[in-house]
């Protein structure tokens, strides 16, 4: 029987992620944890403070629970890394290492921890971005995940502690606001949309970013944590890929359904940060080896994120 901890659980991917996890394994199984318990979190009980840099607390939730996987998703995303830069390097490797740690002492404890499309730079090529590439991220969110998938695969390496990772691209949801990513405008839109708001975009028009919805987020997670270990070769992170869209076409198919919505651009800090990121992700290794395969294409996208927020 599995006994999972969620790190960042009431954050936009712990908070899907936690439900998905008590759908299939039932609720007491799943302890979700955070820093603090906002009010808008998606779930109640078993819930646990963490502060993910307290190990001595980590170390205690584990045995107290016998924790066999930890979904370790609490970090500081691109955009709010930039406004602290030495916190969320703290934050986002100290947190993973003490994972990494307790779980080098508990060989039954196997780790799921998200990356990023983030960890490429401006010498990556950006169009069908490969799985090994040159790397050379100029935010401190991307060198942070970068260093930190060095480490999963030394821990695996060194150590063989079971770690998986997928680099994510933006991902857009309905029932959690994100949290200071530079891929939030592609959920902002939506809540404009629905309220006959006009859009300030902090992108540009032509800004081609990776992007996937929640669910098939999720289920990608839960499907490369449920795969034999024997299978699952690169122990950095997996290119995931779904679709890819700028801006101006997102605006355009939302505006097929809401005739009403209008944008302009005024694009920010966070454009230099979204023009070092690939337009386009090449994902063939995770589809072959452990057969990810998206389910929702822009349009789909589109139709659920405002049937979602109208209900
Ligand atoms: C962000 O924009 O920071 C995140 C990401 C792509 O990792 N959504």
């Amino acid at each position: 029987m599995e006994s999972i901890l969620v790190t960042g659980a009431c954050g936009q991917l712990g908070s899907e992620l936690t439900l998905a996890l008590r759908e299939k394994y039932g609720s007491k199984q799943v302890i979700a944890t955070d820093i603090r318990q906002p009010a808008h979190c998606l779930h109640n009980e078993p819930f646990e403070l963490l502060d993910i840099l307290d190990k001595s607390q980590l170390q205690k939730l584990i045995d107290k629970y016998h924790i066999t996987r930890i979904f370790h998703m609490a970090a500081i995303l691109s955009a709010k890394a930039e406004d602290n830069p030495l916190l969320a390097w703290e934050l986002n490797t100290t947190g993973l290492l003490n994972v990494l740690e307790v779980a080098r002492n508990n060989n039954k404890i196997k780790i799921f921890w998200p990356s990023s499309i983030a960890v490429f730079g401006p010498s990556t090529p950006r169009s069908n971005t490969p799985q090994n590439v040159i790397m050379d991220p100029d935010t401190v969110y991307g060198i942070s995940k970068l260093a930190c998938e060095r480490w999963c695969e030394y821990y695996n390496h060194h150590y063989g502690v079971d770690v998986r990772s997928v680099r994510y691209p933006g991902i857009l949801s309905y029932k959690t606001d994100p949290g200071g990513g530079t891929t939030d405008y592609a959920i902002e839109i939506f809540h404009k949309a629905i309220h006959n708001e006009p859009y300030e975009c902090f992108l540009a028009d032509n800004c081609r970013l990776p992007m996937m919805y929640i669910d098939d987020a999720v289920r990608g997670t839960m499907e490369l944590m449920d795969q034999p270990a024997g299978q699952i070769n690169v122990r950095s992170s997996y290119n995931m890929a779904a679709i890819s869209f700028t801006p101006g076409e997102l605006y355009h198919a939302i505006k097929e359904k809401v005739s009403s919505l209008s944008i302009s651009y005024q694009p920010d800090f966070r454009q230099k940060i979204a023009a070092s990121w690939p337009e386009s992700i090449d994902d063939t290794t995770a589809r072959k080896e452990w057969g990810w395969a998206h389910r929702y294409g822009l349009e789909e996208t589109v139709e659920v994120m405002l049937e979602g927020l109208k209900a």
